[in-house]
C-alpha cells in the first residue's frame, strides 16, 4: 500500500475570536478534509506585508491520499465555509481563517493556481517557527535547506510569540494510553488499509500478517481437502512467531501496537477448513500455544457484506483469492461472529464498514476513529 502524503498547512487569523477560528478550521479540516495528525503551538504576530491587526498563527501537519490541487480547493472551501469573503481589492486583507498550502511531501509543484513550497515560506516567522515544531526534518526541496538552516537565513525580523497551545484532533483521542489494537475481519474487509492508517496517523508500530509467504495457500485453494491442516498449522506457527517477537520489542519512540489479525482468527479459520477430527487435534495445539500471547485492549470486527468482499477481492486481483466462493465468505464470517459471541472477557467493537469508504471519505474514517475512542474509554471505565 501507498504511504499516505504529508502536507503542511499554514493557518492564520487576525479578525474576530482568533484562537476560536483556528480551532474551528482545524475541527473542520480533521471532519471534511484530511486527518490532522500534529498542530504547533498557537503564535502572535504582527501582520507581514500589511497595515492590519496582530495575527494568530500556526502550521499543521495532514496525513492524505489526495492530491494536492483537491487539497487546495478543499482549504478554500472551508475559508468560505467559515465566511471569508475575497475582494478584488488589490494586496492583503484583514481575514478570519487563511489556509495555506505550505508544502506537500517534498515535492516541487509550479502551476498558476498552486505553487509548492509556498514560495514566500522562507521569508515568514509566524510559517517557520511552528513549521520547525511540526515538523522540525522537512528539508526545502528548491533551496535545499533544513528548516533550522531557514530560521537563520531569513531576513524576517518581526516578533513571534508562543500564546496558546491547542492540541491536535489526533492526540485528542487519546489512543496513546493504551498498548495494543487488533484490526480484525474477513478476508478483503480492509483490516490492512485500516490498520496501515492508523499506524501511519497514530504514530503506532504496525504489525502486518505474512501472508504471501505462505507456501500451503494457493494449493489449499486448489484442494481444500489435502492442504488445510498444514495450512492452518503453518498459519499458526507464524503468527504465534510473528505476535511474540512484535508484541515483546517494545518500540520507544511508537505509542501503541494496531495488528491486522489477532491470534484466534487461526482458530476461526480451522474450524471452517478442518474436519472434524483433524480440528479436535489442532485445537489441542492451539491451546497450548495461544496462552502466550497478550490480550488485546481492542478487537475490532470489520463486517463487511459478501458482495463487497468479493469486489475487493477482485481489485486487489491477488490470482489465488479470485476462485473464493460467496458461500465461503459467508461461513468465515459466521465463524467470526460466532467466536465473539463466546468472548466475555474480550474488549470488541463491531462495525459495519459495507456503506462506509475510510480511504476515500474522510468523513467515514473519522467516524470509525471516534467509535474505536469510545469504546476504548467504555472498557476502561468498566475496569475501575
Ligand atoms: N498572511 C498573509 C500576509 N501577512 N501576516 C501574519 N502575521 N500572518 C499571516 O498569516 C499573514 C500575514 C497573507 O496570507
Ligand atoms: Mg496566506
Ligand atoms: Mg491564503
Amino acid at each position: 500500500m501507498k504511504k499516505q502524503h504529508q502536507i503542511l498547512v499554514s493557518i492564520g487569523s487576525n479578525q474576530g475570536n482568533r484562537l476560536e477560528n483556528l480551532t474551528t478550521a482545524i475541527a473542520l479540516l480533521h471532519q471534511e478534509v484530511a486527518s490532522v495528525v500534529k498542530v504547533s503551538k498557537v503564535y502572535e504576530t504582527p501582520s507581514w506585508g500589511f497595515e492590519s491587526d496582530a495575527f494568530f498563527n500556526g502550521i499543521l501537519l495532514l496525513h492524505s491520499y489526495k492530491s494536492p490541487q483537491k487539497i487546495l480547493s478543499q482549504l478554500l472551501r472551508i475559508e468560505k465555509q467559515m465566511g471569508r469573503v475575497r475582494t478584488n481589492e488589490k494586496g492583503y486583507q484583514a481575514r478570519i481563517i487563511d489556509l495555506d498550502v505550505i508544502a506537500y511531501d517534498e515535492e516541487i509543484i509550479a502551476t498558476e493556481s498552486l505553487q509548492i513550497p509556498h514560495p514566500q515560506m522562507q521569508n515568514r516567522n509566524f510559517v517557520l517557527f511552528p513549521l520547525k515544531e511540526v515538523k522540525g526534518d522537512w528539508m526545502h526541496p528548491i533551496l535545499k535547506k533544513t528548516v533550522s538552516e531557514l530560521i537563520e537565513n531569513t531576513e524576517d525580523d518581526s516578533k513571534c510569540e508562543i500564546v496558546h497551545s491547542i492540541h491536535s484532533p489526533i492526540e485528542k483521542l487519546g489512543l496513546q494510553q493504551y498498548n495494543y489494537i487488533a484490526i480484525e475481519g474477513n478476508i478483503g474487509a480492509g483490516k490492512t488499509t485500516l490498520a496501515t492508517k492508523i499506524s501511519e496517523d497514530c504514530n503506532a508500530k504496525l504489525v502486518l500478517e505474512r501472508f504471501a509467504d505462505n507456501p500451503f495457500l494457493p494449493k489449499f485453494y486448489k484442494d481444500q481437502n489435502r492442504y488445510a491442516f498444514p495450512l492452518e498449522m503453518s498459519f499458526l506457527a507464524d503468527r504465534y512467531q510473528q505476535l511474540t517477537d512484535d508484541l515483546a520489542q517494545f518500540d520507544l519512540f511508537k505509542d501503541f501496537i494496531v495488528a491486522d489479525y489477532h491470534i484466534f482468527k487461526s482458530l476461526i479459520f480451522a474450524k471452517v477448513t478442518l474436519h472434524e477430527d483433524e480440528f479436535r487435534l489442532y485445537k489441542t495445539m492451539f491451546d497450548i500455544i495461544h496462552r502466550e500471547t497478550s490480550k488485546p485492549d481492542l478487537y475490532i470486527y470489520l463486517y463487511q457484506n459478501t458482495e463487497r468482499l468479493l469486489a475487493n477481492i477482485k481489485k486487489r486481483g491477488r490470482s489465488y483469492e479470485q476462485e473464493i466462493p460467496a458461500e465461503y465468505l459467508e461461513k468465515i464470517n459466521r465463524g467470526y461472529l460466532d467466536y465473539i459471541k463466546t468472548q466475555t472477557d474480550l474488549n470488541v467493537l463491531v462495525v459495519d464498514v459495507s456503506d462506509l469508504d475510510f480511504v476515500k471519505k474522510q468523513e467515514d474514517y473519522v467516524l470509525l476513529l471516534e467509535k474505536i475512542k469510545k469504546q476504548l474509554e467504555k472498557s476502561k471505565e468498566e475496569k475501575t
